[in-house]
């Protein structure tokens, strides 16, 4: 409940339910115990002020023992009282005494092994990034229509037959100078006066996997949709690094390279690629990591574990920003999405220092009105390469309206 008030926050069940049921509900339980079904405690709660969670029905529901409770406090019931037990989620006193709440010792393997996904996971991610997919198209007609940013945003939850609270993380939808605002959360009601550039970073969930997805679009021609195109043909350099037993922190490092590589091609800095990495000029326009694991969290667990036992393998030094420092396992799922931004508060960092005579700043004039650029995919390391969910989708579309 809300602080001094009977109305709830949005539900969001928390990931270890999630991974075992995939229409979760709140108030209700699962109990595992290997090699025994497991039983999910199902709370229909008899409530005349809201209406009850109708009975689970996927098949997934022939694989459990479902017990059905009619109200909360009988939910702790209905957990087997043999053995030792933990206990996974937020502390609740209605279940203290049961066993150990979130043991290490049982959370950091279960973490590590979360990296890599089954058959069953990456077809959830897959159609997570179709959903997605078809909403950003909408969403970009509503741009190029005129739309506002809040129109934009409310066009885009209607394509995905979404609304707000069950999105996977909340839009991030910038027009113009609100695109170098990486996590902008802001949607204006009024349509800008001219329209030079779009960000949309959105995903969509399928049975509690998420999806994590952005594009840019240029309103014309000119400097920036030439350096959106070419940060498009990096994006899809590095996504074909994405196989089991790259070290994801190489996929970083090459990226600040090709980025270093395009501002130069551009004009947008003075100097050559390598010096612009090794002077840290490519993180004023780059400050962000160039991606994460993703699954049952949009940004998943147990990206900087060292092993199952824990322990934490170090970020590149000069990127505390990085959430994936690991070896890629084969079956894993992360996003690729670097970017290119004009972040004042950085530029004008690098102005004070030694940084200042090898930026271009006529072309950094020129394009600070339209933000930055970001560009990210959902990808799948598979023994034969890099699976693109993101890419596959967006075209499946295509062909979808494509006249035969
Ligand atoms: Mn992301």
């Amino acid at each position: 409940m809300q602080f001094g008030d009977d109305l709830p926050y949005p539900f969001k069940a928390h990931p270890w339910f999630k991974l075992w049921v995939p229409e979760p509900e709140p108030g209700c339980a699962v109990c595992f115990r290997p090699g025994r079904p497991p039983r999910l405690i199902f709370l229909q709660e008899t409530d005349f002020w809201h209406q009850p969670p109708a009975l689970p029905g996927g098949d997934w529901v022939r694989s459990f023992d479902v017990v059905i409770v009619h109200r909360a406090d009988e939910v702790p019931l209905h957990a087997p009282r043999t053995g030792r037990w933990a206990l996974l989620g937020a502390p609740d006193p209605a279940w203290d005494g049961l066993g150990t709440w979130n043991p290490p010792a049982l959370l950091r393997p279960l973490e590590w092994e979360r990296a890599a996904k089954t058959p069953y996971e990456i077809e959830c991610l897959r159609r997570a990034s179709l959903r997605g997919a078809a909403a950003h198209l909408a969403a970009e007609r509503a741009y190029r229509g005129g739309a506002s940013e809040y129109e934009v945003h409310l066009e885009y939850c209607r394509a995905a037959s979404l609304r707000e609270e069950e999105l996977p993380y909340n839009n991030i939808i910038a027009f113009n100078e609100h695109a170098a605002v990486l996590h902008y959360q802001r949607l204006e009601r009024q349509a800008p006066m001219t329209r030079r550039s779009f960000l949309i970073d959105a995903g969509a969930p399928c049975a509690g996997y998420a999806s994590d997805i952005t594009r840019t679009h240029s309103a014309g021609a000119g400097l920036f949709a030439d350096l959106v195109a070419g940060l498009d043909d990096v994006q899809r350099d590095l996504v074909g690094m994405i196989r089991p037993g790259v070290d994801y922190r190489e996929v970083h490092l090459e990226a600040h390279r090709r980025i270093g590589h395009l501002l130069a091609e551009a004009g947008v800095i003075r100097t050559a690629a390598e010096e612009a990495v090794e002077r840290g000029l490519t993180r004023t326009f780059f400050p962000h990591g160039v991606g994460h694991l993703l699954g049952l969290q949009v940004h998943d667990v147990g990206g900087l574990m060292a092993g199952p036992e824990g322990g934490e393998r170090s970020r590149p030094e000069g990127h505390p920003w990085l959430r994936l420092t690991r070896e890629l396992p084969e079956g894993c799922a992360v996003t690729v999405e670097p970017g290119v931004y004009f972040i004042e508060t950085l530029l004008a960092a690098a102005a004070a220092d030694e940084r200042r005579m090898l930026i271009q700043w006529a072309s950094v004039d020129a394009l600070r009105p339209c933000g930055g650029i970001r560009i990210e995919d959902n990808v799948v390391a598979t023994p034969s390469g890099s699976l693109n969910l993101t890419r596959q989708a967006f075209a499946r579309h295509a062909a979808d309206v494509a006249p035969s």
